[in-house]
């Protein structure tokens, strides 16, 4: 019985999938506080596939709508895992989504005040980073010792990735401006709490602060990566110590810095206005970098024939600046409104792109698209477009939901199961989302919901990918945090990368199903890493839809 393992509000469509039941007709639900039985219904009759084979139902419950707790019986076969329905039933799991983040602090000692049992000593001061031999300007000669502290671990490994951070940072950062009424008062138990800053705030600054010392002063370029040459071991983040480096300069690391520096600026303006000021500064350096460099694309196989040491890390390489430079004009354009940047935008390749690390045009049109009252010099019909793109592209995620065995809109194309493809359901999550909020269509919220369900439970594998979160969640992230404190419980609130047919990591899976391909073990990172491009999509979908539902 496969079913969103947390539980659902109380208006919202709720379905539980059976597998390999084609006999049984009656389904009930029971409350487990009250003991006794709370709705009886007939699972659908129609018969669907799953991709490795399975026969599916679907037994749908929507029309129950009491807040309690509960669990789905099925004569003869079981129960399900328990769920709840309630009115705020994603706020843990949405605080927790973004707490994530505080758990992968460099440069700092966590105190169990904060993390509780997960506290920790202090990794990565990063006050002694090295200039490789490809980073090397005037300003900044190689070997060179330069300090780059603070900032988020990127994922299971302990290096710093600035194009990574970007989209991290740009999509928390629109989920604050999408939301800012719910942010106010939300309180994630950071050392910043009662600061009178939004904690969600705090919390990316914490990121900001790093990405700001990636930008080399002289030029106004920005590094591609703070890293070692190779991937640490899977040990505790203060014995962590290999060399690190700064990294070459690349063109979509100084366009994302810039996108991303551009929104802070304008989103602290009020909290932190000295660093509002710096932010829109080193914006506008980097964009100048990037017009003097339009194609520097990171390339570490050929950097290693030219430079020492090798750099074997995560490479984040890309074939293209151009959807870079669209984010980072888009966001110049409505802090400065300087029409310098709509001329970067006005023949620009509108069509729609669900954003990935790799692909971040739309995180610049949907700033541009929530903006649009308040800049007048945007054209109409080119907004038009970008509105019609938009819920063209949304209505097409959810156009083949209901054939779908487990009933989500990821599932609609195979090339959705990617290495990350939970994030995959989170970003559409988030197109659902804004597409909702254009024209208030309820079916795209659900579309929404039904990728969350997905999420928690409502899959090929059974598990809600949510460390800390439902009942089968998992267990043995590739997450060096963790990995290295066996006697602990997986760190709460990492949403893992989710099934990956491309299983590059060799270990052992049970299916070769795209949608089965996943393994909960420490060794999978493309299955079963955390990464946090994946985490801020995924608090994106959480917090809204609690937000949309207060
Ligand atoms: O671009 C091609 C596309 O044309 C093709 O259709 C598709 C078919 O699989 O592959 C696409 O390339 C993939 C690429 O991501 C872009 O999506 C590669 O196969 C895939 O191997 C690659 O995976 C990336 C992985 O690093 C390996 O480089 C993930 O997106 C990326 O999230 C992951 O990031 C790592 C960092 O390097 C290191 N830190 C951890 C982090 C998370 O695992
Ligand atoms: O831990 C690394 C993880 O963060 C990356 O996503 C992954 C792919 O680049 O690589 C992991 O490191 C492994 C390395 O690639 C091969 N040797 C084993 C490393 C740890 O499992």
């Amino acid at each position: 019985i496969r079913l969103n393992q947390i539980g659902f509000y109380p208006d919202q469509r709720k379905i539980a999938v059976i597998l390999n039941h084609e006999d049984i007709e009656d389904f009930l639900i029971w409350d487990t506080d009250k003991k006794d039985i709370a709705f009886e219904g007939k699972l659908e009759k129609q018969i669907k596939k799953t991709r490795s084979g399975h026969i599916s139902r679907i037994a749908d419950f929507s029309q129950f709508r009491k807040a309690g707790n509960y669990v789905l019986i099925l004569d003869g076969v079981g129960k399900s895992y328990p769920f709840e329905i309630e009115s705020h039933i994603n706020q843990n799991l949405g605080m927790a989504s973004i707490k994530a983040f505080y758990y992968q602090r460099a440069s700092v000692e966590l105190d169990k005040a904060y993390a509780g049992i997960w506290a920790r000593s202090m990794g990565h001061p990063d006050d002694q980073v090295m200039i490789h031999p490809s980073a090397a300007s005037e300003t900044r000669k190689a070997e060179e010792m330069v300090s780059s502290p603070y900032g988020w671990y990127d994922a299971g490994d302990y290096n710093k990735y600035v194009v990574n951070s970007g989209i991290t940072v740009g999509t928390l950062l629109s989920l604050f401006e999408d939301y800012p009424d719910y942010f106010q008062n939300l309180d994630l138990n950071i050392p910043e709490s009662g600061n009178q800053i939004p904690d969600l705030l705090d919390e990316i600054r914490w990121n900001l602060d790093w990405m700001i010392s990636m930008q080399d002063p002289g030029d106004g370029g920005v590094y591609h990566k703070l890293s070692t040459a190779k991937f640490e071991g899977m040990v505790e983040p203060h014995l962590a110590i290999s060399q690190r480096y700064m990294i070459a300069k690349s063109t979509t690391a100084t366009l994302d810095f810039a996108a991303v520096m551009a929104q802070a600026s304008r989103i602290y303006k009020s909290y932190y206005p000295e660093e509002s000021v710096s932010y829109l500064k080193a914006a506008e350096k980097a964009w100048g970098w990037a017009k003097a460099n339009p194609n520097v694309l990171y390339n570490q196989n050929e950097m290693n024939k030219a430079f020492d040491p090798d750099i074997q890390t995560g490479a984040y390489g890309d074939f293209s600046a151009n959807d870079e430079r669209i984010w980072a004009a888009s966001e110049l354009f409505i802090t400065t409104h300087n029409l310098i940047y709509w001329d970067e935008l006005a023949d620009a390749d509108q069509s729609f792109k669900l954003p990935s690390w790799n692909q971040v045009s739309w995180l610049g049109f949907y700033s541009l698209l929530r903006h649009q009252d308040k800049i007048t010099l945007l054209p109409l019909e080119w907004m038009a477009v970008l509105k019609i793109n938009l819920l063209t592209a949304a209505r097409s995620q959810i156009e083949a939901v209901a054939e779908q065995p487990f009933q989500s809109p990821i599932e609609t194309n195979v090339k959705n199961f990617i290495w990350g493809s939970n994030a995959v359901a989170a970003n559409q999550g988030i197109l659902l989302l804004y597409a909702y909020k254009q024209n208030g269509e309820r079916a795209f919220l659900e579309g929404a919901y039904d990728n969350l369900d997905y999420i928690l439970g409502r899959n090929a594998t059974g598990y809600s990918y949510v460390t800390g979160f439902g009942t089968k969640s998992p267990q043995h992230p590739h997450h060096r945090l963790a990995v290295s404190r066996p006697d602990l419980p997986p760190l709460p609130g990492f949403i893992v990368g989710g099934p990956n047919p491309g299983q590059q990591d060799g270990c052992n899976y049970s299916s070769s199903f795209a949608d089965e391909s996943y393994t909960d073990e420490s060794c999978s990172y493309a299955s079963n890493e955390i990464a946090i491009n994946w985490n801020a999509p995924f608090a994106y979908l959480v917090n809204s839809l609690e937000a949309v539902n207060k």
